[in-house]
């Protein structure tokens, strides 16, 4: 099985084209090992691309590390846009709809490697995130315990759940312990991504993520849109900030239509072959029979014994006459090594 890895803000998928296969080709425990940093590829996350099931181009899904599926991954769909536009080379148009289960999400090539993104609205309710933080405003939150210490949760949806945290030094939380306790808080019954901000000015942010399904991680595009929109709430920023996450900085911004805008970078990082069990098996298995297994067409037309059989017998052909050819024919093997012997 092909696959091929990308980063954004070193946060990293594997990417398989399964766009004209009938079924996924990975089930999730395959995914498990693939996203393993030891006995696997490595990386955050698993993504598809798969043919559309509706008005899109292309639908994509995710999964994360632990074998979970996820609704969105906005570094993945920046990541998406350019594993797609690097296997359709000149035919690819630079910007795709893509299916995801948070809707329609349009990622689009800009210029020095970034992929600009419009996420779409972000989810607010505390059913549609979800969340059974009440809301009592525009923002869901609420004080929750939280390994111990109380905690001012906001709750926002970007298709999948985000909870964030605001603080006053990053640098002094106890992030894992956090980070793992409030990605299984009862207050998200689909568990939750986890994101600590500290506010620098009105268009600065630094955020810390603990993702749902992946741990700590370097980058999350869908965090940043979150992070953005509940400190906009909070009036602790603009509609429009940089975001620096520890793998560097996201643009995001609100804009007047209720759209999250996301610019950041992609690259790709390195492609492979991954041996599953249904190659392995396919390696062990007898050698292809042309006149039973191919009678539908060709199986292993790169390898094909029975073709290279036509293409010597065409050769003979064109080399000789036909007298030739007949006289050939009724010579003994005994005659032609004579004949030959003799350099006749
Ligand atoms: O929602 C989830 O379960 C996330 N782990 C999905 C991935 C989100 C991501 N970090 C992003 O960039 O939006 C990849």
């Amino acid at each position: 099985m092909q696959f091929r890895k990308y980063q954004g803000l070193g946060n990293d998928f594997i990417l398989i084209d399964a766009r004209r296969t009938e079924s996924p080709p990975v089930h999730p425990d395959q995914a498990r090992l693939l996203c393993d940093r030891r006995f696997g590829v490595g990386a955050d996350g698993l993504i598809l691309a798969l043919p559309p099931e509706g008005m899109g181009d292309v639908r994509m899904q995710i999964i994360n590390a632990d074998g979970t599926e996820a609704e969105m991954c906005g570094n993945g769909v920046r990541c998406f846009a350019r594993f797609l536009a690097d296997l359709d080379g000149a035919s690819a148009s630079g910007s795709w709809r893509v299916e995801t289960p948070a809707g329609i999400i349009v990622p689009q090539l800009v210029a020095d490697q970034q992929v600009s993104v419009d996420m779409g609205e972000p989810f607010l309710s505390p059913s549609a995130i979800p969340t059974n933080i009440d809301a009592g405003g525009s923002l869901a939150q609420a004080w929750l315990e939280v390994a111990g210490e109380q905690l001012l949760v906001a709750a926002v949806g970007m298709g999948n759940p985000h909870a964030v945290v605001q603080v006053d030094d990053l640098d002094l939380i106890a992030f894992t312990e956090l980070g793992s306790a409030l990605e299984t808080h009862p207050a998200f019954p689909a568990r939750t991504n986890v994101h600590f901000v500290q506010v620098i000015s009105q268009n600065q942010l630094r955020m810390k993520v603990w993702e749902r399904g992946a741990g700590a991680t370097l980058a999350c595009g869908t965090g940043a849109c979150a992070v953005l929109v509940a400190s906009h709430l909070r009036g602790a920023c603009a509609r429009e900030a940089d975001i620096e996450l520890p793998g560097g900085i996201l643009h995001i911004c609100w804009d007047e239509e209720n759209h999250l805008q996301m610019v950041g970078p992609a690259e790709f990082v390195f492609s492979g072959n991954w041996f599953l069990e249904e190659d392995a098996k396919l390696l062990t298995t007898k050698p292809i029979d042309c006149s039973i297994d191919c009678s539908q067409g060709c199986l292993d037309p790169d390898n094909c014994p029975s073709a290279t059989a036509r293409a010597n017998a065409m050769a003979l052909l064109d080399k000789f006459s036909l007298n030739q050819l007949v006289d050939l024919a009724n010579e003994s093997i005994e005659q032609r090594t004579i004949k030959r012997i003799k350099g006749g």
